[in-house]
């Protein structure tokens, strides 16, 4: 079998993370490297590499992660707004892949991102 990804890691609660929502099938942590006042990851705990590995049974997996944003914005207090990213493949930086969204805010975005 293929190395865990450290985020199936957190995930599996074999390294620490500041989890700030669960249920059973997503979780969202605290980035380790903040580009923003709050920096949220959510993720899928299936295992999806990046948006290019969806399949249609993802369909509602995928729907449940975007209901959830709102609801994990507020709770962290982005009232302001926040901005949500998924960066897929090698050009966009994806760095882990396990799916993920992340959750900025706290600060005033700037348009077009880099
Ligand atoms: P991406 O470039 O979209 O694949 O983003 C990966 C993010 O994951 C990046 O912002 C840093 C974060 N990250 C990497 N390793 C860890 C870790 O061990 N813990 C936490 N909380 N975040 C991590």
């Amino acid at each position: 079998m293929s190395e865990k990804t450290i985020f199936r890691r957190i995930i599996d609660r074999e390294i620490p993370a500041d989890i700030v929502y669960e249920d059973e099938h997503c979780l969202a942590f605290r980035d380790i490297k903040p580009q923003a006042p709050t920096h949220v990851l959510l993720i899928p705990k299936k295992e999806i590499p990046s948006l290019n590995d969806l399949t249609p049974e993802d369909h509602a997996l995928v729907g449940h992660l975007i209901m959830v944003l709102p609801k994990l914005a507020a709770q962290l207090g982005l009232g302001d707004g926040y901005r949500t990213v998924i960066n897929c493949g090698p050009d966009a930086g994806q760095e882990v892949y396990h799916l993920h969204v992340h959750v900025l805010g706290g600060r005033r975005m700037t348009w077009p991102p880099g």
